[in-house]
């Protein structure tokens, strides 16, 4: 089985980043063919520095090294060195509805926060994600769930391909989205109504995996609460939910053994408990990155090899798609040139 997923290279991932995805890309390791790619051209359709982003890529390559990726089990690299993910992305584009991207949760949401420009790129970015998964053939996605409605268009946009193009073939895998049970969308710890977030939410409220120790535990003691006094999950208590769900998450439990084990807890228990667990969690992560980070020809290089892998099987999907839209010469023509 083929699994991809990728990242932006945004350097400060947090906890719903870890937990929602990249724990899951370590797992999906041991069940199949993982290509994990670090997305920065999605990375460009916001306002960024690009001084920076560079450097960023290097940082959250660091950070899925240190949580377990291995190259060697693995195929780990950046987006923008496998030329077939642009290339793609206008192919698809002539099978995705564009009302559907105007609709999208993440470009309404995005582009209010467009202070200058909202750039076509923002609009393109669910084809480009279509792009980067369907260029692999990938079987399953791991995401947290904020990506969803990112996933439907994907597959919407796999299945009219082939129906279109098809001639009665699935030249396009339908992929299935993996979203995690536990930790699927960790919220603000400020305002636990909505998903903890890079680009949207406070600071306080934001656990970074790379966070000192003294840092996260003061983020999780003042996170918010409700009103009453149980340590139980309920709609109305979105703040209690998610420091359950984060505790569970980070322990590999169940969320009701949390609930059961805390039943007789007071809220500032239940906080003092997760930070303790959050920094465990992360303090191994931490120190693993700081060794990794450290050297980045190792770091580019481990992304250079990853992208020869990732480019032979993405070339092979393009040219069949171009085959297919009667794009370019015929396949052999071109094989033999
Ligand atoms: N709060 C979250 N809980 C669970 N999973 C989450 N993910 C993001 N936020 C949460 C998942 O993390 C993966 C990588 O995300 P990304 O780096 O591509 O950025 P994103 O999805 O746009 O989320 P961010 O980091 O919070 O950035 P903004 O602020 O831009 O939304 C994805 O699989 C995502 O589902």
């Amino acid at each position: 089985m083929r699994i991809f997923s990728g990242i932006q290279p945004t350097g400060r991932k947090h906890l719903g980043n870890y937990i929602g995805a990249i724990v899951q890309y370590v797992s999906s390791q041991d069940r199949g063919e993982g290509f994990f790619c670090i997305v920065d051209l999605h990375a460009i359709t916001v306002a960024y520095d690009p001084a920076e982003l560079r450097q960023r890529t290097y940082d959250t390559t660091a950070i899925l090294l240190a949580a377990g990726l291995d190259p060697a089990r693995c195929t780990l690299f950046r987006q923008s060195d496998v030329p077939q993910h642009t290339g793609l992305t206008w192919l698809l584009s002539s099978v995705t509805e564009l009302g559907r991207l105007q609709r999208m949760h993440q470009f309404r949401d995005k582009s209010l926060a467009q202070r200058e420009l909202v750039p076509a790129a923002l609009l393109l970015y669910p084809v480009l994600q279509a792009a980067d998964v369907l260029a692999y053939r990938a079987h399953e996605v791991p995401v947290g769930e904020d990506q969803r409605e990112h996933l439907e268009l994907m597959r919407d946009v796999a299945r009219r391909f082939n129906a279109r193009f098809g001639d009665g073939e699935d030249v396009l895998v339908v992929p299935e989205h993996r979203i995690p049970q536990v930790g699927a969308r960790v919220m603000d710890l400020q305002d636990p109504t909505r998903k903890m977030s890079t680009t949207g939410g406070s600071e306080q409220g934001t656990v970074y995996v790379l966070d000192e120790p003294k840092a996260i535990e003061k983020k999780l003691k003042s996170a918010v609460t409700d009103s009453g006094s149980e340590v139980r999950r309920a709609s109305d208590k979105p703040g209690v939910s998610n420091l359950i769900e984060i505790l569970a998450a980070v322990r590999g439990s169940d969320p009701a053994a949390v609930e059961a084990e805390l039943a007789q807890a007071r809220y500032g228990e239940l906080k003092a408990a997760v930070a303790t667990a959050v920094v465990d969690y992360l303090a191994p992560v931490r120190e693993r990155y700081e060794r990794l980070r450290a050297d980045e020809d190792a770091l580019e290089q481990i992304l250079s090899d990853g992208a020869v892998r990732a480019e032979t099987i993405a070339a092979e999907t393009l040219a069949d798609v171009r085959e297919r839209m009667g794009v370019g010469g015929p396949r052999r023509a071109r094989t033999v040139t």
